[in-house]
Formats: C-alpha cells, structure tokens, sequence
C-alpha cells in the first residue's frame, strides 16, 4: 500500500505514527528541561549511530542498554505520537532524537541549557540512503525511480522538508555553546576523535579502554548485529519486504547511482540555496 505523506505548515511528514495534532503540541507544549539532551539530524544522516555511540557514552562502553532496549525506547523520537507520550512522561535527564526542522522544534529549548548534537551528512548521499529506504515502508508515496526521488528531494517534496532548509536552519545555532555540529564523513573518517569530541561535549571523561568499548559496539557490524538498533522490530503496517537501515554505511555512494546530469543538477541547486556558507563548512567534495 502506498501512503501520502501527512502534511503539517508545509513540511511532509510520515502518513503514519505522526499526527498534527502532536507536532503542534511538541512545538507549543513541550517543556525542555536544562538537563535534556536532543539527538538532532535530517533523516538518512547517520542519527542511529550517534544515538548508539551517545548511549555507549553515558553506559562506558558497557554494550548492555543498547543490546536489550529498542533505540526508540532509549532516544525516542519527539514528533513521533509514541515518542511523545513516552518523553512527557519521563523523569531525569531525557535523551530524546528529532528530525524537526528548527521553526517546529518545542519552543522552550531556545531559553533552556538542553544540549542538542546536530549530524549534517552529504545531501547527495542523504537522497540516495533515503530513496532505498522509504520505498521499503508505508510511510511515503513510494517514488518509481531514483529520478523521481530526486526532484521530489530537490523541491523538499519528502519527508521532513528541504534538506537545505534544514540545514540552514539550524546552523544558525552552530555558535551556540550548548549546541554541537557534526558530519557523517568526519565521523566515518576518525570515529574515535569525534566519539571524544562527544564526550567533551556532554562533561564525560571516559577512559581509553571504555572509548574503545564504545568504538567496537557503534561500528556498523555491531550495530548490524543488534537487533535493539536496526529497526527490526518495526512492525508490518510501517515495513515492507526487506527494510534496512543498515544498508552500506559508507560515504559517496551517490556516485555510484547518480548520472552525470544529476551529479550537475545537484551541485548547481547546492551552490545556488547554500550561499553564503564558507566552502569548508561541508567536509565533502
Ligand atoms: S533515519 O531512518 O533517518 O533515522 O536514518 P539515519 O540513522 O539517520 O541514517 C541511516 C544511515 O546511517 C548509516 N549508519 C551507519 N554508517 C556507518 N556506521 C554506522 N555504525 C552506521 N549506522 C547507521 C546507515 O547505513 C544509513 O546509511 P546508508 O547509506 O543507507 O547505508
């Protein structure tokens, strides 16, 4: 079956597990408090792995929260209608993920010291790991091919909105003392440079054997091997037939699907809706 998305002041979201009603509330509701932390990404960006190596942190390496609870249990999603009963009612300091665009994330962060980790990963590589994706669930209009996908994401026609109007969006907040960038690619490149820069960033001091814990248990065969991070629990109103989230893991596959008429259609619309960004803000060619 396919679903039309649900549409909220102009931004798709899924036609299931997403009511309006609920994005409303999370953006005009929702209290923030200063001991929350947010997992922030356009979808496709690497966000389960950082809400692994996030967990890992907070557990020292130690791999048994992230083995025996579902990860939207650990870090559930805000705008979703379960994730937003669930983190009302949760007492502590909140791990919580989103894929909220900045004009609809609750609107009592912006005066709280909540902390937010931001992943950016190549848009072309975001277009490519989405189109595999979604089309193996009910919760879009399934695209016929690649080429449709990628007008439908040039126009912002998919889920969760522009990615460059995301983007922008919230790099506004890139100064923000509680407020943290990260990129996929850096990720992949030094995994345990940026696990420290994590730590730093969160106040936690974790020794080298228990950074190394956290290493081996986010890798991509670990979490692939854990059925706790892998969706694989989605049920079949949501799946079709053979949904992966952890498809390759790798930076660039774009050029392995992209025509060269696309590669150029995309770098034109990139340069032309991310002016004003230095060139050595994105860490991709
Ligand atoms: S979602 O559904 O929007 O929350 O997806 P998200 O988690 O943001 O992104 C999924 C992509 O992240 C890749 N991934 C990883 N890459 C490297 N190492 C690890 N450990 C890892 N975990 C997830 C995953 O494979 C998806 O990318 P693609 O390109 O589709 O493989």
């Amino acid at each position: 079956m396919m679903s039309d998305y649900n549409w909220f002041e102009g931004i798709p979201f899924p036609a299931i597990a997403f009511q309006k009603e609920i994005v409303e509330d999370v953006r005009n509701k929702f209290l923030v408090k200063d001991e929350d932390l947010f997992i922030l990404s356009y979808p496709k960006s690497g966000t389960n792995w950082l809400i692994v190596i996030v967990c890992l942190i907070q557990t020292k390496g130690d791999p048994k929260w992230i083995q025996s609870v579902p990860i939207w249990d650990r870090s559930p999603w805000i705008e979703s209608d379960v994730g937003y009963t669930e983190v009302i009612n949760k007492e502590g300091p909140r791990l919580m993920s989103s894929h909220l665009p900045i004009h609809l994330f609750p609107k009592t962060f912006f005066s709280s010291k909540a902390k937010v980790i931001y992943i950016i990963r190549d848009p072309r590589d975001v277009l490519v790991s989405g189109y595999f994706f979604w089309r193996k669930t009910n919760l879009i209009k399934n695209p016929d091919s690649l080429g449709t996908y990628f007008e439908w994401f040039l126009k912002g026609n998919v889920l969760f909105g522009s990615w460059f109007e995301h983007i922008r969006g919230w790099l506004s907040m890139r100064e923000w003392d509680n407020f943290l960038v990260l990129y996929y690619e850096d990720m992949k490149k030094d995994t345990k440079g940026t696990i420290k820069k994590i730590c730093e960033f969160l106040g936690k001091k974790l020794e080298e054997d228990e950074l190394d814990l956290v290493l081996k248990y986010s890798s991509f065969q670990a979490m692939k091997e854990n059925k706790m991070s892998t969706f694989s629990f989605v049920t079949e109103d949501v799946v079709t037939n053979g949904l992966k989230l952890m498809r390759k893991g790798i930076t660039g596959d774009w050029k392995n699907h992209f025509t060269v008429a696309q590669a150029e259609i995309f770098d034109k619309v990139f340069q032309e809706k991310m002016a004003g960004f230095p060139p050595k803000m994105f860490p991709w060619e």
